[in-house]
């Protein structure tokens, strides 16, 4: 939409020397020409600077292992690698408003407790028995669960196994950065106190039910009571609409996007989740959308193209495709992902945008 001077009859020398002067007077007065900029600032499409990227599980783990020789969970309060994106080099982000890290919890271990604005999710990739409490609820992890951390919400990790706990952190770390919203506190204990048995929310909100009425109804916070979405409740989910009949969608396959109980909308105010299955053989179209995605392979193998760029996908790869990219699958064998993205956040702002090629 913008054009710059140059586009218009060729500026004077003297015009543009007059120019050049005037820019180099206004600038320690923090004053700038819009319409050199203006092309830059308001973009005719989106144009991310984040980049196509895939992480792949074993290598990533095992210098997280490595990491884990060196500093306990307690030292490092989080134990956890970065994924960073190449294109968002210096910013701890995956995509413009997300931020994804690999965190590891040894047997034994504690994660301390701490609460802050920003929202997370766990997806499990690894370990079995560990814990996410949740103000004093413990969430018992599995490979492929799906737990949340709400923002504002006391949480601790713990590990009473005698096998290493692996997951992906996935937060709105940049979004929260972006507003200036950042608060944080440490409690006063390593855990937050018990206060309900293991799995009592998702008993409450977890099948399509909620407490009619009680004392205990309202411990959890009204937005967000739900915060744990096993994988033995959302795989054999997909399983059945895959056996239902339906011809699986040609640019998404099979897909359901987990909710919050309370309102039938995404899991949290900032952040949105889904799974989809692919048939052996299936290739989807291509797809874009203006939610930078990031994607677990939960099982098979296949490609990703993303802008045409190849990206051979084995269980555990780490994907990122970011805003506007076209996305196109191919399962060679039964393929299951899992995806988080802004779409929440986007479509409260009235931005959110797809377009299926
Ligand atoms: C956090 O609270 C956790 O609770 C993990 O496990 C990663 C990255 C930045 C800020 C807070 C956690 C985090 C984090």
């Amino acid at each position: 939409m913008a054009r710059s001077p140059s586009d218009e009859a060729a500026l004077s020398n003297d015009q543009a020397a007059q120019l050049q002067a005037l820019y180099g007077e206004m600038e320690p007065e923090g004053l700038f020409p819009l319409w050199e900029s203006l092309a830059d600032l308001v973009l005719p499409q989106p144009r991310s600077p984040a980049r196509p990227h895939k992480w792949d599980y074993a290598d990533a783990r095992a210098y997280l292992m490595r990491a884990g020789d060196l500093i306990s969970a307690k030292q490092a309060e989080r134990r956890v690698l970065i994924l960073e994106n190449p294109g968002l080099s210096g910013l701890s982000s995956i995509t413009p408003s997300l931020y994804a890290g690999l965190q590891l919890i040894l047997p034994g271990e504690i994660a301390p407790a701490h609460k802050h604005t920003q929202c997370a999710l766990r997806f499990v990739m690894e370990g079995e028995g560990a814990f996410t409490a949740v103000d004093g609820e413990k969430a018992i992890m599995r490979p492929f669960d799906l737990v949340l951390t709400p923002g504002g919400q006391w949480h601790d990790h713990g590990n009473p196994t005698d096998t290493p706990m692996i997951w992906l952190d996935g937060l709105d770390i940049p979004t929260v950065r972006h507003f200036d919203a950042s608060f944080a506190e440490h409690y006063e204990a390593d855990q937050f106190p018990e206060q309900v048995p293991p799995g009592d929310s998702l008993n409450r909100y977890g099948r399509n039910m909620r407490p009619l009425k009680g004392a205990t109804a309202d411990r959890r916070p009204t937005h967000q009571p739900l915060f744990h979405y096993p994988y033995a409740e959302w795989r054999p989910a997909l399983d059945a609409l895959a056996a239902s009949g339906d011809a699986p969608d040609p640019h998404m396959g099979h897909a359901l996007e987990f909710l919050n109980p309370i309102d039938g909308g995404p899991i949290m105010a900032t952040i949105s989740a889904h799974v989809r299955l692919l048939p052996a053989g299936f290739e989807t179209c291509a797809r874009r959308s203006t939610d930078g995605t990031v994607f677990v392979v939960v099982e098979g193998e296949g490609m990703a193209w993303i802008d045409a760029q190849p990206m051979a996908l084995k269980p555990r790869d780490i994907v990122v495709v970011p805003s506007w990219k076209a996305l196109r699958l191919r399962a060679d064998n039964q393929i299951v992902l899992f995806g988080y993205s802004d779409k929440a956040c986007q479509e409260k702002l009235n931005l959110y945008k797809e377009d299926n090629l």
